[in-house]
């Protein structure tokens, strides 16, 4: 097992450049002040979570939402501020084309042009330098008979293996599964077992992200976290928090007890080791929350939810587990879980150079003031936009 203090140094959490911008519900988006007006703005967001808790040093982008002139300029900006970007999340749920599905969609032509996009993506990934291909699909169905399951397969595999021929030597595609939602019937993808088995037909660059809000209440997501690693397929997080459905809440907002589940399989399985590969990302759309804090929080409670699982005393927990000692083997893991890890990580990070609290040091920065000042004019960056 990790110790506790190369555990916390390895958890780099990556943040979407999307969280940085107005978003909502499908009821309204609210504006925000100071929100960035572009990708550079967004980028300059991303560093500031990097800068206040020194565990933050990559930014997704999502296009075409983050589309720029020149992603080498984008990707030097990201550098001058300390971050890099990382994943490249493509979008093909936002055209009219897209009613009826992009890679799975009956008509050839609107396949043709989503896959198109998917390659684009990849093109993109090779002028940032990015390793990942985030995929997400909003593909499915609402009614049964809409259109044929297994021929739907069929074309979203035909599309998959076409991108996935065109990734680099050090480049992955992440293929992101989602119960429900935009499609109510079924979903293309909508659980880690069809990623999965896309995934292992496509071959070793081909991994599976769990979006931690996508799946069915009361899901035991660290046994599927457990299974994935098992199986050398476990490629990302998205991390979010959910009361209900994909409610895109800060990290262990909802449940804090189960992020530390997830937290403990995660190391448990060595996907701490850098090896391993697992990015680890957060999926937010702050509603109502300020956004820059919003992700500080979530990379803190991420934190301490590893670090408590870093806690586990390894040793006992399989002794107890050895003799079947249900009591004491619990006990182990409710040991690490009830300890109070804020101020060990706020001495991780004094160790570091960082101030020990990093809400407090960011508000007393003025860099939420000086945004406020300084974007007036141009369109904010949306949800959606
Ligand atoms: C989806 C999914 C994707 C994200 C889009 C915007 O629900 O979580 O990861 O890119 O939303
Ligand atoms: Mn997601």
């Amino acid at each position: 097992m990790t110790d506790f203090t190369t555990g916390l140094d390895r958890l780099a959490i990556e943040t979407p450049s999307w969280a940085y911008g107005n978003s909502g519900t499908r009821f309204k988006v609210f504006a925000q002040h100071g929100v960035p007006r572009d990708p550079f703005e967004k980028v300059a967001d991303a560093a500031q979570v990097n800068a206040f808790t020194g565990a933050a040093p990559t930014v997704a982008l999502h296009i075409p939402w983050d589309r720029v002139e020149d992603y080498g300029k984008l990707a030097a900006h990201a550098r001058d501020l300390g971050v890099t970007l990382g994943a490249i999340n493509a979008n093909v749920f936002q055209d009219d084309d897209y009613m009826l599905g992009s890679v799975t969609n009956p008509d050839p032509r609107v396949r043709r042009k989503a896959t198109d996009h998917l390659l684009e993506c990849v093109d993109i990934m090779d002028a940032t330098g990015s390793r990942d291909l985030k995929l997400w699909f909003s593909d499915g169905t609402n009614y049964p008979g809409q259109d044929d399951i297994r021929t739907r397969q069929d074309r979203l595999a035909e599309a998959l293996s076409e991108v996935y021929a065109r990734l680099g030597d050090d480049q992955r595609i992440l293929l992101e599964y989602k119960l429900f939602e935009p499609a109510f019937y079924t979903m293309d993808v909508p659980d880690w077992g069809t990623s999965f088995l896309h995934c292992v037909a496509l071959g070793p660059k081909a991994t599976v992200c769990v979006d931690t809000g996508h799946h069915a209440p009361g899901t035991n997501i660290e046994f599927i976290v457990a299974m994935l690693l098992r199986a050398g397929r476990l490629g990302a997080f998205d991390f979010n928090s959910r009361f209900y459905a994909d409610d895109d809440l800060m990290v262990g907002a909802a449940d804090p007890f189960q992020l530390f589940r997830i937290m403990y399989e995660v190391i448990r399985g060595g996907g701490l080791e850098p090896a391993t590969g697992v990015a680890f990302m957060l999926d937010q759309c702050h509603n109502i929350e300020p956004k820059i804090q919003g992700q500080i929080r979530s990379v803190m409670n991420a934190q301490e939810a590893t670090a408590k699982a870093l806690l586990v005393d390894a040793d006992a927990l399989a002794a107890a587990q050895s003799t079947g000692d249900v009591l004491a083997a619990n006990a182990a893991l409710m040991d690490a879980y009830n300890t109070d890890v804020r101020p060990m990580i706020a001495d991780w990070r004094t160790a570091k150079g960082l101030d020990g609290d990093p809400i407090a040091a960011y508000k007393a920065s003025g860099y939420f003031e000086k945004i406020v000042a300084e974007r007036v004019g141009g369109t904010q960056a949306g949800w959606g936009a």
